[in-house]
């Protein structure tokens, strides 16, 4: 045997004998590589005679192509013996049934977001959302609240850099996505607004972020008998009774006229708090009318329009509906919390299969 038919033979009994598609192509490497024994081979062409040089080359050539052949050969082969390896060995019966494993848990955040969300769509409301980081106008002008207001002030509003005219926040509540409805559209309006909302402030009952949902009704002739009733039966469905006890008490908002606190009837025991029930009262949301000022603000005519609007807070409906004692715990990421306060995934709250 010549030293050409050797290094032939040599060559592709090393890519025969591959057994995988890295051993492959560290072969391919070897003999076709920049420093790979057939180039190798091939350069010491240039330091041989002419006749020589035109009969080695021809083999070695020839060689070089065989052995490209031969890879490419290979490497369909090893691709598809992988391919059928794997899918031998990565095989699920789907045709079994789901493992009873628990993976994600929906937060009490989440899940009560949701159960708002699915009792005021039934009442015909939309869903609408907006920036978290808002502007003056937005968050406050816009909402009848005059500079004065304690709520400006520097302790209560995370004002940002922004463009450094102080006049870039962190929105204090959802309104100003309100603002944002009634300014890009035409009343009538059925619109729930949840979100996250920031506040400076810091204790156990307080969370520099929590959640709002507000949500507020523009059309003709509407009045507080329809806020009565639109919360009223809200309450009833959030807390599946039948029937509430709720107390409508005068207060003050600067963005609605007349505005009212929302209480509802419970019973506290040395530790526990029953709600429907009892001679106690425990104040759930704020509502009222909205104030003239904060349609004009918007181009709609109070005249012509007038509308309701109220705002609770996420987190103490969830603590009050589930019983979680402390709302710190709320943004721990502790996974035992989740999984122990924690929604199902699979069940989406609805009137029909249930909140
Ligand atoms: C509340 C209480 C009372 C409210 C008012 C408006 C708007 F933009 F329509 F004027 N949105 N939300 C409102 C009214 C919110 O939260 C305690």
């Amino acid at each position: 045997m010549t030293d050409v038919d050797l290094l032939r033979q040599e060559s592709l009994n090393a890519i025969a004998a591959c057994i995988s598609s890295a051993a492959l192509e560290e072969q391919r490497v070897a003999l076709l590589g920049k420093k790979g024994k057939i180039t190798e081979a091939l350069k010491t062409l240039g330091g041989v005679d002419a006749k020589t040089r035109k009969t080695l080359g021809a083999a070695l050539n020839e060689i070089k192509n065989d052995i490209t052949i031969a890879i490419e050969a290979k490497k369909a082969a090893l691709f598809s013996q992988e391919l059928n390896a794997r899918l031998a060995s990565e095989k699920i019966d789907v045709t079994l049934p789901a493992q009873p494993i628990q993976q994600g848990r929906i937060h009490p955040v989440s899940q009560v977001i949701e159960e708002i969300t699915a009792i005021f769509a039934e009442l015909g409301f939309s869903v609408a959302d907006g920036p978290d980081i808002e502007d003056d106008d937005h968050n406050f002008t816009a909402l009848n609240i005059p500079e004065s207001h304690p709520a400006r002030q520097m302790h209560d509003t995370f004002y940002l850099q922004g463009n450094g005219d102080g006049k870039t926040l962190l929105r204090t509540h959802t309104s100003p996505v309100q603002i944002r409805t009634m300014r890009a559209g035409k009343p009538p309006f059925r619109i729930l607004a949840p979100g996250a909302t920031y506040r400076c402030d810091s204790d156990i009952t307080h969370t520099p972020m929590f959640h709002q949902v507000e949500g507020f009704v523009i059309d003709k002739n509407i009045h507080m008998g329809h806020l009565k009733g639109c919360i009223v039966e809200f309450l009833k469905t959030f807390f599946e009774l039948d029937n509430v006890p709720v107390r409508f008490r005068p207060s003050f908002f600067p963005f609605t006229e007349p505005s009212a606190e929302v209480d509802i009837g419970c019973k506290r025991s040395r530790d526990e708090l029953k709600i429907g029930e009892g001679s106690d009262w425990l104040e759930i949301m704020g509502c009222g009318m909205v104030h003239p000022s904060v349609l004009k603000n918007c181009g709609i005519d109070p005249n012509e329009w007038q509308g309701f609007a109220f705002g609770m807070g996420v987190e103490r409906l969830a603590m009050l509906k589930y019983g979680i004692p402390d709302l710190r715990t709320f943004f721990e990421s502790d996974a035992r919390w989740l999984k122990h306060y924690g929604f199902d995934p699979l069940h989406i709250p609805s009137l029909v299969g249930g909140l």
